[in-house]
């Protein structure tokens, strides 16, 4: 035993461990748990464990990640100083010479090329503060009209389905404590018990109290082994099969006319057209049986209340926005909207996924989910800002476009914060290259992760148990996460950073922040009127309610737990359904005698995106420490593939190794990847580039691929 040792015994023995406790919130997905970090202290060790806190959404539940999330937070490959890149080697800096560098670089692009030469793409991990800086920062300091961000491969379908059908974007329309009172639940391209698995008691409460539960997925996962009825469609057609569904509810007049009459436009439409469909014909498109069709629709038009759930099953594809729109058609023809056990949630994705989504990171957005193009809001934002309508940018392009635009030498420098682009876009190598093609490429990060290696410069930033501020949950409920740590090192904050980039550019006095509340103070002026009102929410009433649903327009307001009671958020106020086409505008890759097979991708429960973190906690990657495809047994079979042996899996963009998983969860025509390791085993090399037209959207979830044995 070392004397090290013999002496944490000792004192041990003597009883001189003590404990902190310490409240914090979960950084991985949108559930935001509640957690508490408990740190036990003897002589110089430290012992780390996390648990769940009492919370209104998981009720002090905890999953695998959450519980070990403070493994990558803690772990010795965090950046703790800014690193410039030297001779291809990354080498420390002040942070007072990062910022000259900063400053000589992008004065020197900005001068010879224009503001917009610069771009930034931002983050749904990061707080509601920093995700508003961040769209401000883009425009009032880097004065540069290109910014998006990481959510536009996660949120836009369903944000731009809402939008234009029910006139407001927010996740889940109802109350989560509805759910266990619906007597239909439709759970469409959600996979809640690997990727949210602490909401899974609100659905097996629905179960318990007789609800019929219908999933739609080309795999058998924890979710659909819950359903009564699970619809194993190929994937990519959803649009499709949710047109079989309402054939049948107005071909037997299972809709609630007096709603349609009085709330919706543009029924009669939608109703010739899906009465115009023969079922075998989608039945043959999505390989669901006609049987199965009929059953779906007649269990949910029947009862009196039914909620739909998607998630990126249906959204990552060329028609994500149309497909989410037919399932608001369906909710919207059987009258299920704007009642008790009624309604939609797109289960967001990211921590912040429903909050970064509302305050301006989005290349056409203002704050409060105003419009870059409306002149009144554009009017409104710039007088908050303390600049002129006209210093305002237009409207960018999307985070993927973005990519593309550097690809052709129109865009030269990149702020990036907080996102692994070269491992999260589709056709890896395109956007590799891409990216290195960059003049000049800041990455702020926790670790130094693929993109970030390509990067001329790091900067170091703190991790959820350092950085303050409210984060918007999936049911549009916002909360304060507290700091319990100084940040590590160097590092600073993501609001500091920002701040202190934008004084180097000649902003810092509309930047002069001093803590991420100030900042929510002015978000809360900013969002006033506009459809994500926050007005009503100050750190004060946000911890003494437990968080507050927005909107929330003063403060004498409770929040809104349910949306569209006194109508839909059109200026008639009627819902707007839309006639959706079976197959898309933008066609979808198809196999063919060289990529005779369907690759789709996703997520196991241990691993979050692209990894950085999770790979980073021993916990997490025992459970996974490598990739994996489930190919069926007839499938192997065919390909001579056993289980557990590493293959090649091909597409016209690249190629990946990864061992076999021989499974009947999966249809026999199609494999899946998930998508949360880098480099050789990076399943984006082979995704196709196809962006939805109304959204932009990448189509994640459908391409062609070829299998081979190593
Ligand atoms: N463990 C874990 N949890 C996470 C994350 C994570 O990385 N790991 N990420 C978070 C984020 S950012 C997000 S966006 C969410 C994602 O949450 P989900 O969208 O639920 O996760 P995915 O696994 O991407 O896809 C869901 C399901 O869609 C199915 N699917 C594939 N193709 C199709 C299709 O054509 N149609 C239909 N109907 N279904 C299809 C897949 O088989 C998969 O089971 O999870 C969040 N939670
Ligand atoms: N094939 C395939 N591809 C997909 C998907 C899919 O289903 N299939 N899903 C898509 C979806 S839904 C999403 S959301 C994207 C996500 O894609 P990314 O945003 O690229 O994924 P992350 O792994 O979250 O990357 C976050 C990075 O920021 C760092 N980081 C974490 N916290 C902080 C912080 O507080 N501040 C800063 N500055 N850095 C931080 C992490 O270390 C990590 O390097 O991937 C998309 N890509
Ligand atoms: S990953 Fe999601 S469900 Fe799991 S603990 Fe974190 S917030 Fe909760
Ligand atoms: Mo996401």
């Amino acid at each position: 035993m070392t004397s090290k040792m013999l002496a944490y015994f000792r004192e041990k023995e003597q009883g001189n461990e003590t404990e902190h406790v310490y409240d914090s919130q979960c950084p991985f997905c949108s559930v935001q748990c509640k957690m508490q970090l408990i740190e036990s202290r003897s002589g110089n060790r430290r012992r780390y464990k996390t648990i769940g806190k009492a919370n209104p959404t998981s009720n002090g539940r905890l999953c695998i990640k959450g519980m070990h999330a403070h493994q990558h937070a803690l772990h010795k490959e965090r950046l703790t100083q800014p690193m410039i890149k030297s001779d291809g080697q990354f080498v420390p800096i002040s942070w007072a010479e990062a910022l000259d560098y900063i400053k000589e670089n992008i004065t020197e692009l900005q001068q010879k090329y224009g503001y917009d030469a610069m771009s930034v793409y931002g983050s749904a991990s990061i707080t509601n503060e920093e995700a508003y800086l961040m769209g401000k920062f883009a425009r009032v300091a880097l004065k540069t009209k290109y910014i998006d961000y990481n959510g536009r491969l996660c949120m836009s379908a369903a944000a731009s389905a809402a939008t234009l059908t029910l006139g407001i974007d927010r996740g889940m329309t109802n109350g989560l404590q509805e759910i266990p009172e619906a007597e239909c639940l439709i759970l469409a391209g959600t996979n809640i018990g690997e990727c949210q698995p602490t909401l899974m008691p609100y659905f097996e409460q629905a179960k318990k109290n007789g609800a019929f539960i219908i999933a739609v997925d080309p795999r058998e996962t924890s979710t659909t082994k819950l359903a009564n009825l699970h619809l194993q469609l190929k994937p990519g057609t959803d649009a499709a099969l949710y047109n079989g569904i309402l054939h049948v509810i107005f071909q037997e007049d299972l809709i609630d006319s007096e709603f349609l009459t009085t709330s919706a436009n543009g029924y009669e439409e939608v109703k010739q057209w899906v009465l115009s469909l023969e079922l075998t014909e989608i039945s043959a498109i999505t390989g669901v049986s006609e049987r199965d069709i009929r059953r779906a629709a007649t269990e949910f038009a029947t009862p009196k209340t039914g909620m739909i759930f998607s998630a990126r099953g249906v959204e990552q594809q060329t028609d994500g926005s149309i497909s989410v729109r037919n399932l608001l058609n369906i909710l919207l023809a059987t009258g299920k909207f704007g009642k008790h056990a009624c309604g939609y949630g797109a289960i967001t994705g990211q921590s912040n996924g429903q909050g970064a989504r509302e305050h301006g990171q989005k290349a056409d957005q203002l704050p409060g989910y105003r419009s870059i193009e409306n002149l009144e809001d554009r009017k409104y934002i710039a007088n908050v800002w303390g600049i002129s309508e006209e210093e305002l940018p237009r409207k960018g392009v999307s985070a993927f476009e973005m990519i593309e635009k550097i690809d052709a030498g129109e865009i030269k420098g990149m702020f990036l914060l907080c996102s692994n682009p070269v491992v999260s876009n589709p056709n890896a190598h395109f956007v590799k290259a891409a990216l290195a093609k960059l003049s000049f490429l800041v990455a702020v990060d926790l670790f130094l992760s693929e993109t970030a290696k390509l990067a001329d410069l790091i900067l170091p930033s703190t991790s959820y148990l350092e950085d303050e501020g409210t984060m918007t949950n999936f049911e549009g409920r916002v909360t304060v996460r507290k700091a319990m740590m100084k940040p590590l090192g160097e590092a600073k904050h993501d609001w500091q950073i920002l701040c202190l980039i934008a004084e180097t550019l000649g902003a810092g006095h509309l930047f002069s922040f001093n803590s991420a509340e100030e900042i929510f103070n002015e978000l809360r002026v900013a969002s006033r009127g506009g459809k994500a009102d926050y007005y009503g929410m100050s750190y004060s009433r946000l911890h003494e309610n437990e968080g507050l649903l927005w909107p929330c327009p003063n403060e004498g307001h409770s929040g809104t737990n349910r949306l569209f009671e006194e109508g839909f958020a059109h200026t008639d106020r009627k819902a707007k359904m839309v006639v959706v086409p079976n197959k898309p505008e933008v066609a979808k890759e198809k196999t063919c005698p060289k990529y005779p097979l369907y690759l789709t991708t996703g997520r196991v429960m241990s691993h979050y995106l692209t990894g950085v973190q999770t790979r980073k906690s021993s916990s997490l990657e025992a459970r996974n420490f490598e990739s994996y495809v489930e190919i069926h047994p007839e499938t192997a079979m065919r390909y001579n593939v056993k289980d557990q042996k590493l293959v090649k899996i091909e597409s016209k963009r690249g190629s990946i190794i990864v061992r076999s998983k021989i499974t009947k969860a999966i249809r026999k025509d199609t494999l899946f990847v998930p998508f949360h390791w880098d480099e050789g085993q990076n399943v984006n090399r082979l995704v196709a580039a196809d962006l939805d037209p109304t959204c932009r959207m990448p189509s994640f979830k459908v391409s062609a691929v070829k299998l081979t044995l190593v």
